[in-house]
């Protein structure tokens, strides 16, 4: 199993999959949505999404990566933080598994996720990451996958090296 934390725009990941977190009408959006939508060409990725909207939160759709190095951008709705943490973990946790059981069904090797819904949709971020790295985890215990947790926050992404202290053939 490999899960790598890395610290950098996304949209520079050499990746097969980038996941996007979007919201439940893949609006192009900003934040991290925006980074995405512009990198990979806004109008027609617009036009895709909008073929494939509206999803629930939690659940993952598919489409094409436009002009990013990327095959597929895999777009999941993250839950809005409102304090009700246990239904908000287990939707959060969701949208990690449904995107790499996407991710594998495409036959993807790579694969890199912001962390979904600590931004915008204020969940806590270090109890974000945590469900992250658990979720990928135990998905690697039974499928061969690289996976990229994308940090945008250096004190964030140095805490949580710090926390979880993957071993060696996990860097
Ligand atoms: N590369 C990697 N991570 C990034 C980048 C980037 N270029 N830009 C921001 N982040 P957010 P959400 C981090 O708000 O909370 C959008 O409008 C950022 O620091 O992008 O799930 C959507 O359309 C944060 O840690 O997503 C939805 O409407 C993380 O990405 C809504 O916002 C997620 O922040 C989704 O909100």
């Amino acid at each position: 199993m490999s899960l790598k934390f890395v610290c950098q725009d996304i949209t520079k990941m050499n990746v097969d999959a980038i996941v996007n977190a979007a919201n439940q009408q893949l609006q192009g959006g900003s934040g991290v949505c925006g980074a995405i939508f512009k990198a990979a060409g806004w109008q027609k990725l617009q036009d895709e999404c909008d073929s494939l909207a509206p999803i629930k939160t939690g659940e993952a759709v598919v489409t094409s990566a436009g002009n990013l190095a990327a095959s597929y951008i895999i777009h999941t709705a993250g839950p809005v933080y409102q304090g009700k943490s246990s239904q908000e973990e287990t939707l959060l946790a969701a949208c990690y598994h449904n995107s790499l059981r996407k991710a594998v069904e495409r036959n993807c090797h790579s694969i890199a996720f912001p962390l979904i819904s600590t931004g915008i949709y204020g969940f806590p971020q270090e109890a974000a990451v945590k469900i992250a790295v658990e979720t990928i985890q135990e998905f690697l215990l039974q499928n061969e996958l690289t996976v990229y947790l994308v940090f945008f926050d250096q004190a964030l992404f140095t805490k949580s090296q710090e926390t979880f202290q993957l071993s060696a053939t996990d860097e």
